[in-house]
């Protein structure tokens, strides 16, 4: 039978108003007479979702008649932001649905703000993911994104009396129009027990017998493609108990425990794990690994067995998985347990195909960061799995004994301890640890970074014997962020203008065509109109900021931004004390003096892992060093600082088309990549920066579009040590005279001259250097960060020149698409192929 027409692209205004109220009336229950805001953008979505789920289904049928292979995105984190904007501009349908708002009495950008952002990530890995799959939607690639439907998000961060509060991030209480639950699609997911084996002649039979099982429910969001009827899926898994609850002990009037296994089941999907860069070892963060890798590979072999059965040597033809750092490595010995235990493939087939499957990407070297999980929890949680991973480990050695049998004796067995899976702690030899990078590399075909340096470093630190072995298998992949959200929709007038310029909206899917740009930075009339935008954005900043500070900002100041989570690589810190120093050189000037400033407006947004000291004590500091600046008369013409709160995606929409400067000056070598760089580039803001991760490769272009004579680092403002001096100036810190200019602003923290504190622990931390301190080398990069700083002052006096450089950012940024980045994971790790619907 034909499926009933539910819907065809709606554009005219009368259809999308009756369409919405009926909405507001069937699926709300609400009066059509009194469409609240939020009936409105409830009526709104549920309409949407119609339109998405229909062009879903399409795909899903096409793909499914037509067997293409699949990638699987495995991410832990997908931080996906609001989507009613982003669902109506990729179905183009802008004009039709503001106009029937405007019937009901709503302008749609307010009435956008009724969504809370999907904030299931915590920061650059998260929302890199959610680039990717608007990537592959667009580009009609078959893939699925997998992750974890987290109850609650990233936390909200609240400020009181100048420190960070954390507050539970209650996303659903309104529903989700943009998801579908699927009670069909569930699967069981067990932990603990123990291991029967049976032993026939050779054969050794594993029978897993766990003692907890939860069930995986699948909620499916739809991901619209843009200018394209694809629309691809994320595939969320939500823990349910096995039986909603025990009825034997409710009937013994024993509530408590009734619940207990329902609060247990539910208690693994229940919240986002708030750290990024230091992983937090309990128990119930590898239970959350395992339960939504485990889901999303019995989701994806049931599918492949409705087609063929169980010929499992064909899977690498019709599927392949990216493992979105370490967070779903589990997936490997997972696989090999699906293939051998349940489906009883012989352990070398099973271990063939897994390492045909899989692919890793790395996202961060720092030490800390890296996962690395008790064999005892392990054991206790996965026993099936640590034992694969134990057999894997001893193949793996005996591969090595063979593949190294030239080197001597000694320095053979020290590179095999490096390179092995299980390994004693370094810190407490008796306790042995699964590392789960080393996993994910042995058990991968290929392994990325996320930028050119950052991928060069792997494979001469973190993974520098494992590319001695498999030099092959190392590659980089540039991170890209999606240009529709990004600038289309969060810069809609630069977006127009754009287009004007150009001839043609192409440059949207084609972002290489932004070059035609170039020409236009010589025009004064059109600089004049690429001014003009910018200043209509500083504008809904400057609202934003009154809204959130209840402080008016001069919008032809400069706006000095910088947004990221906080942490000290990061150096947020560096960036206070800048400010610092401009206060005292306002303050030591005479009025007249004062005339030939540039005035400022610095904002720092970002949130601090909830056990991070450090990280909030620099939170508290920019906000005791705003307080004092801005409510100085002498200053607060000249110089602002604020520290906005609640950092998400949806802030940063406001603030990235805004900024006139972004900083992104984490120590040189640190950064993996950064993606917000890629977005203030795109819109625009010139970039003060270090030499570190995509800052370099921006560089390169920036400086390609100027024309061979051109260098890199020429019209962005760079400073700091090179990354490869970096490990001998950690050695040398000791001996470290530093700038005058540095012990003054220090003393004066530590005078206690912001605020009520002394900020003892933070000045230490960059001061104390019979400790080891000062590990990411603030006093080393302060005087050549200020030496910066003074020409982006000179620069902004002459406008002319800053606006040129403006437009040369924005024509050089095309490479910085997720597009450009998702076709070559397409090509040269997935092989995977676009099908389009017709
Ligand atoms: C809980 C353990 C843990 C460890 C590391 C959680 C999250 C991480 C990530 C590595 C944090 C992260 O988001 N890394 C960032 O990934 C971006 C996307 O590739 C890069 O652009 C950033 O440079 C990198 O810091």
């Amino acid at each position: 039978r034909k499926r009933a027409e539910t819907s065809k692209k709606p554009t005219d205004p009368e259809t999308v108003h009756s369409d919405v109220l009926a909405k507001v009336e069937f699926n709300s229950g609400g009066n059509r007479g009194q469409v609240t805001a939020l009936l409105a953008y409830q009526g709104l979505a549920w309409n949407l979702r119609e339109h998405l789920m229909e062009r879903m289904i399409a795909t899903q049928n096409l793909w499914r008649e037509k067997d293409p292979k699949f990638v699987y995105y495995l991410s832990a984190e997908f931080l996906m932001g609001r989507s009613l904007l982003n669902t109506i501009q990729n179905l183009e349908l802008y004009e039709p649905y503001a106009q029937a708002l405007k019937m009901l009495g709503y302008n749609l950008e307010t009435l956008a703000e009724k969504e809370r952002d999907a904030s299931l990530g915590n920061g650059g890995l998260g929302r890199l993911a959610a680039c990717f799959l608007d990537a592959m939607a667009t580009m009609n690639l078959p893939g699925w994104g997998y992750g974890i439907r987290y109850k609650y998000g990233m936390f909200k961060q609240i400020i009181k009396d100048g420190e960070q509060m954390e507050v539970p991030d209650v996303w659903l209480t309104d529903g989700n129009p943009w998801e579908v639950r699927r009670p069909d699609v569930v699967f069981p997911v067990s932990f603990g027990g123990k291991l029967k084996k049976t032993v026939t002649g050779s054969h050794e039979l594993v029978e897993w017998i766990p003692d907890e099982q939860v069930i995986a429910m699948a909620y499916d969001v739809p991901i619209p493609g843009f200018n394209t009827q694809n629309t691809g899926n994320l595939r969320l898994w939500e823990s349910l108990p096995v039986n909603e609850f025990d009825l034997d002990a409710f009937n013994k009037g024993d509530i408590l425990s009734a619940y207990n296994e329902k609060g247990r089941a539910e208690a693994i999907t229940s919240v986002l794990y708030p750290n990024d860069s230091t992983p937090e070892g309990k128990a119930l963060r590898l239970k959350q690994q395992y339960f939504f890798v485990s889901a999303s590979l019995q989701d994806v072999l049931a599918r492949f067995k409705k087609v063929h059965g169980n010929q499992f040597d064909l899977l690498p033809e019709k599927a392949c998985f990216q493992l979105n750092d370490t967070h779903p490595t589990i997936g490997i010995a997972e696989m090999v347990h699906l293939l051998v235990d349940k489906e009883g493939l012989d352990w070398e087939a099973a271990w063939g195909i897994t390492t045909k499957v899989f692919a890793f990407t790395n996202h961060t070297i720092m030490p800390e960061a890296l996962e690395k999980w008790p064999v005892k929890v392990m054991r206790e949680f996965l026993p099936r799995h640590m034992e694969i991973i134990e057999t894997i480990d001893t193949q793996w050695q005996a591969f090595l004994e063979e593949k190294l049998s030239e080197m001597p004796k000694a320095e053979k067995q020290a590179a095999i301890d490096r390179m092995a899976i299980v390994h004693p702690n370094q810190w407490n030899k008796e306790e042995m640890l699964v590392n789960m990078a080393h996993l994910a590399v042995v058990g991968s075909h290929t392994v990325n970074g996320v930028a050119q340096i950052h991928s060069d470093i792997i494979k001469s630190t973190i993974f520098k014997d494992f590319h001695g072995v498999f030099p092959l298998k190392f590659q980089n992949k540039t991170n890209g962020v999606t240009p529709r959200r990004w600038l289309v929709f969060s810069n809609t007038d630069l977006a127009t203008l754009i287009t004007e310029a150009l001839g043609t909206q192409e440059w949207m899917t084609n972002c290489k065509l932004l070059e035609g740009l170039k020409p236009f930075a010589e025009d004064a009339e059109f600089r004049k109109k690429w001014s003009a935008v910018k200043r209509k954005n500083k504008e809904r900043l400057g609202a934003k900021i009154r809204e959130l500070t209840g402080d008016d900002v001069d919008t032809s100041s400069m706006f000095d931004i910088q947004i990221k989570r906080i942490h000290e690589y990061k150096r947020q810190f560096l960036n206070v004390l800048s400010v610092i120093r401009r206060y005292n050189t306002i303050k030591a000037m005479t009025p007249e003096e004062r005339k030939s400033v540039v005035p400022r407006v610095c904002v720092i947004a970002g949130k601090a892992a909830s056990s991070y000291e450090r990280a909030k004590d620099i939170i508290r500091l920019v906000g005791a060093v705003g307080d004092t600046i801005n409510t100085d008369p002498e200053v607060r013409d000249l110089l602002r600082l604020y520290f906005l709160p609640d950092y998400n995606v949806s802030l940063a929409e406001v603030i990235i088309p805004a900024a006139d400067l972004s900083q992104h000056i984490s120590t040189a070598g640190t950064e993996a990549s950064g993606t917000s760089n890629m977005k203030f580039q795109m819109n625009g803001s010139l970039i003060l920066g270090t030499m570190d991760g995509a800052n370099i490769e921006i560089a390169e272009e920036i400086a390609a579009i100027q024309g061979p004579d051109a260098k890199v680092g020429d019209g962005l403002f760079i400073f700091g040590v090179d990354a490869k001096d970096v490990p001998k100036l950690r050695k040398e810190r000791k001996e470290f005279k530093t700038d005058p200019r540095w012990d003054e602003i220090m003393d004066m923290i530590k005078k206690g001259t912001f605020g009520n504190d002394k900020f003892e622990a933070l000045v230490d931390s960059v001061n104390d250097m019979t400790v080891g301190n000062d590990w990411f080398l603030l006093a080393n990069d302060f005087a050549t960060y200020l030496d910066v700083q003074d020409e982006v002052d000179a620069m902004w006096k002459n406008q002319d020149e800053w606006v040129r450089r403006s437009i040369l950012y924005t024509a050089s940024s095309g490479k910085f698409s997720s597009d450009r980045t998702i076709s070559q994971y397409a090509e040269e790790i997935w092989d995977v192929q676009p099908l389009a619907v017709a």
